[in-house]
């Protein structure tokens, strides 16, 4: 691939303009929705094969989806050691610091749980709890993402979740398994319950489970679904959801760049690029207060998409209505279009960059200063990489270890604590004309 076209990468200047939060998001650069009402129907069938015929309709789908003949899905433990065994030593290397790094991280987030006593004899607790049993859904196709099953098992095993299946689409290329690398990284992480199912159907699967003549040949229904997709992987986890748990929708990736005046032309250009290799509606959008950063960006932009591997893709990216550079007053300016803005990934290239970084509230992840690239998040920071896309950044968080978790509340209370707040609970129960939650606390203390 090369550039083809040339680089239109548009500018919005809102220099002089002082815009509401509600007009700084109609301007801010946007992607439109993608519509779920096509491959809702499909999915629906989808659902229902699955519901009713189980593995018969998976064994159907890999062979109209995947072109792949298959008995039964499961992925046998011989197929993931040799996986492993074959892996180039320096991806496994690499992966191998990625998975200590995010292990760590994962480690540290665990939320403490909390007693309150709110008199004697008067204690509410809150205790996290991991979800049972998570499913974890890994792209095949083009986009093959090893490092996502690092994102995704790390924090549901630090999270203490018991059981862990992965599903990747079935492969013609590599005898109708999962691709290699992807079977590495699970076994790397010690999953050994691996499917190569594709798409809508194994984000089914997963959350109805499927019976099976024996115990091993069974897929137990998950708790909680996790996974980045396509339309239709995306339209299933919005249809399974309320039976299951799901994790955020990661959209199409999209990478922000606040910078000023002292940003570096090429490393502002590089990062805008790093994203805009991942598909040709990723979004890259420069915010600055500086004319003369943006048109050295826009120049290094059109050199290094001339040589960049994916150059066509990352044209098409650039060009696209969902990218361009947004012109700001100064630096307060770009700081509301961010919040509004809400990116996946937010890179402050600024003098006093943390600084900057601290006063952001919207936004996946933030990657503070020249050496804090999206790519070292991507690979190895120790972050996760699977982030809220499309401004959904404003209401929810990145995959993490609270993602496999529920915060379970315990309340214990003795009679005499009780007995203190009784006349509180029958004058509410009264007022809601509900006396029959007044009469079981008066029962306890009738006569007594
Ligand atoms: N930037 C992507 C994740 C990824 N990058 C995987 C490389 N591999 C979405 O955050
Ligand atoms: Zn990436």
């Amino acid at each position: 691939e090369t550039a083809a076209q040339s680089l239109d990468f548009h500018r919005i200047d809102l220099r002089g303009r002082s815009l509401t939060l509600a007009e700084l998001r109609a301007v801010v650069p946007r992607a439109k929705h993608q519509t779920m009402a096509d491959a809702e129907q499909k999915v629906l069938d989808i659902i229902a094969a699955v519901r009713s015929r189980g593995f018969e309709a998976l064994g159907e789908f890999a062979l109209a989806f995947d072109g792949v003949e298959q008995s039964h899905p499961r992925v046998p433990a011989a197929a993931l050691a040799e996986a492993l065994e074959n892996l180039d030593p320096s991806v496994r290397a690499a992966l191998e610091e990625s998975i200590r790094r995010a292990r760590r991280f994962a480690d540290g987030q665990r939320p403490a749980n909390v007693d309150v006593e709110l008199g004697d004899g008067a204690v509410v607790s809150q205790n996290w709890v991991p979800v049972g049993r998570v499913g974890l859904y890994v792209p095949g196709g083009l986009a093959v993402y090893p490092s996502s099953v690092i994102m995704n098992v790390v924090p549901a095993l630090a999270a203490g979740v018991a059981s862990i299946a992965l599903a990747s689409p079935p492969q013609k290329d590599f005898g109708g398994l999962p691709h290699p690398t992807i079977l590495a990284a699970a076994a790397l992480l010690g999953i050994d319950e691996v499917y190569a199912i594709g798409g809508a159907q194994a984000i089914v699967s997963f959350a109805y489970g499927i019976p099976g003549a024996a115990d091993d040949q069974a897929i137990e229904p998950v708790d909680v679904v996790t996974g980045p997709g396509n339309i239709f992987v995306a339209t299933a986890k919005r249809l399974v959801k309320g039976v299951v748990g799901i994790d955020s929708e990661a959209g199409t990736t999209e990478i922000a760049i606040l910078a000023d005046a002292s940003a570096r032309p090429a490393l502002v250009a590089a990062d805008l690029i790093s994203q805009a290799e991942h598909d040709p509606k990723a979004a890259s959008v420069l915010i600055t207060d500086s004319e003369e950063l943006a048109s050295a960006v826009q120049r290094e932009l059109t050199v290094q998409a001339g040589t960049t591997k994916h150059g066509e893709r990352v044209t098409t990216a650039l060009s696209g209505p969902q990218s361009g550079v947004v012109l700001v007053d100064d630096i307060e300016q770009g700081i509301a279009v961010c919040d509004a803005y809400a990116a996946e990934h937010l890179e402050i290239m600024t003098a006093d960059a943390a600084a900057v970084a601290a006063r952001i509230r919207n936004a996946g992840a933030i990657f503070v200063g020249d050496y804090s690239p999206v790519s070292l998040g991507d690979y190895c920071a120790g972050s996760n990489h699977v982030l809220p896309t499309s401004g959904t950044a404003a209401f929810s968080s990145g995959l993490n270890v609270t993602t496999f978790l529920r915060a379970v509340q315990v309340i214990n209370y003795d009679k005499a604590a009780l007995e203190q707040v009784s006349k509180h609970i029958v004058s509410l129960s009264d007022a809601e004309d509900l006396p029959g939650h007044g009469d079981a606390v008066k029962i306890r203390f009738a006569g007594a």
